[in-house]
């Protein structure tokens, strides 16, 4: 069962997040989010690049949109850093901060090309870090308000779809990569769960105030997904299989669709004394807050088996090298699973699973829970790419990882699930979460290396030609 129509009016297109790929760090009135401070110890630490110039999106974006156009898309998926608009968090706004990104969704709609907005993508401005340390205190909450109730307001008549914050079953994992967390909080896990009910009542606002003020306009959160398979065939497996998915995947989208905390998952973190405190109202008000459609980011599945319950607790491990199989530890939730590595899969250098066929279970299982439209917002591969001496960047091992997820993608769709966009990671190459500027996913080439910005010159990859055929015949020809 295989029939090749995409529909007329499907997105393709890609994605980026600001401070991955604007640069201009401290320009024009930006002061500093959270992700320039992060990363200026990762490079201390790590010789990764920092944000501060990132692809230098900030001064090419004109030249950026022009080279999306070329490729044909018909969206494009970034975010809005929050403290290029309001440097302090909240207070005044900075007007040459709002404009870049007037003159951006003005450039992109002018190219027919459609803004999928994130509201926040890890960047939280630093003077609320200062201020209340983040996202660890409920504050946040109404800042995050006043900031989202400005930018819905101004782009309200030219944006329709809009992501709220990105990925919070990541930020989970990762709290310390994505989040400024100070040393002597680190060891206290149940606050790694505080920050997502933070991040619950400020997506639950922000759907709000899009459905308020936005007409026609459509609102989900973006989140990083995997599917679980149990290792083995034992019920046992099977079973940690059923709990990773509670915990890990039905934990955010009950929240985003039902207005609920999924039973399993809130009865397992209750018995480990990591349960969120919630005050009254916030389930209310989580209810209020429905999502009309869900963004996901899609990379790899996840393998699980049973974990005894006297293990200790730890979550997800990194790839810091690139090398294939340094990562530095898999999750343990003690009588509840533990990750490991699937020996069905091959991975990429960063120990990411490939597993196409993952995408087609996801969308079809979430779809048959939920009944909502989907949109993939994130999927690529992270690779080294060489500039070669033809100054040509040959990428087939990106095409071929993309068209296996675009072909899963469309089985799903046959099988009837409502997809309404493809945007892979990313448009263009940029800064790694976690390893720098060197695993790179973009279809465009950025001239630069971890500890030299250069140019940042542009350049197509072979990719580039292929996704642009692709587009052209809607999804056929590739
Ligand atoms: C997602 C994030 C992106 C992105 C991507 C790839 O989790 O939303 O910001 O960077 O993963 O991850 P990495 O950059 O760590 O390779």
């Amino acid at each position: 069962m295989y029939n090749k129509e995409f529909p007329e009016d499907f997105m393709w297109g890609a994605s980026t997040s600001a401070y991955q790929v604007e640069g201009a760090a401290f320009t024009n009135g930006k002061k500093p989010s959270q992700q320039d401070i992060i990363n200026k110890e990762n490079y201390k630490k790590r010789g990764f690049a920092t944000a501060e110039i990132a692809s230098d999106h900030y001064h090419h974006y004109k030249e950026d949109v022009a080279l999306m156009k070329e490729m044909g898309f018909k969206a494009y998926r970034f975010s809005i850093a929050w403290s290029r608009v309001f440097p302090d968090g909240v207070g005044d706004v900075n007007e040459e901060g709002i404009q870049f990104y007037r003159d951006l969704i003005d450039e992109l709609l002018a190219n027919e090309i459609e803004p999928i907005v994130t509201l926040y993508h890890y960047d939280l401005p630093w003077a609320l870090v200062e201020k209340y340390n983040g996202w660890l205190s409920r504050e946040v909450v109404k800042d995050f308000e006043y900031y989202a109730t400005y930018i819905i307001e101004e782009f309200k008549d030219k944006v329709k779809y809009w992501t709220t914050i990105n990925e919070q079953s990541i930020i989970v994992q990762f709290w310390t990569q994505k989040c400024f967390i100070p040393e002597e909080l680190r060891s206290n896990d149940q606050l790694r769960y505080q920050i997502n009910h933070h991040m619950n009542l400020a997506h639950a606002i922000a759907c709000k105030l899009v459905h308020e003020k936005v007409k026609d306009g459509m609102v989900g959160s973006a989140i990083g997904y995997a599917p679980v398979y149990p290792l083995t065939s034992s019920p046992q497996d099977a079973m940690a299989a059923q709990n990773a998915h509670d915990l890990h995947n039905a934990f955010y989208l009950d929240i985003y669709f039902k207005g609920i905390y999924t039973k399993s998952a809130m009865a397992y973190l209750e018995s480990k004394g990591l349960a969120p405190e919630i005050e009254p109202g916030d389930m209310e008000l989580i209810k209020e807050g429905y999502s009309d459609f869900l963004a996901l980011n899609y990379y790899y599945s996840d393998c699980v088996k049973a974990c005894p319950e006297d293990d200790e607790l730890r979550f997800a491990g990194v790839n810091w090298t690139g090398v294939k199989g340094a990562m530095d530890g898999h999750e343990h939730q003690p009588g509840f699973f533990q990750m490991c590595a699937n020996p069905e899969l091959e991975t990429s250098d960063w120990d990411w699973a490939i597993d196409p066929t993952g995408l087609e279970y996801l969308l079809r299982d979430i779809y048959t829970r939920y009944n909502k439209p989907l949109m993939i917002t994130e999927n690529g591969l992270g690779a080294y790419d060489t500039l070669t001496e033809d100054g040509r960047i040959h990428d087939p091992y990106r095409v071929e990882y993309l068209k296996n997820h675009i072909k899963a993608m469309k089985k799903a769709m046959d099988y009837g699930v409502e997809v309404l966009a493809y945007c892979p990671w990313s448009a263009i190459d940029l800064l790694s979460t976690s390893n720098g500027i060197k695993k790179r996913y973009g279809f465009i080439y950025v001239d630069r290396t971890d500890d030299d910005p250069k140019e940042c010159k542009r350049i197509k990859k072979d990719s580039f030609y292929w996704y642009k055929k692709l587009i052209e015949s809607n999804g056929i020809d590739f």
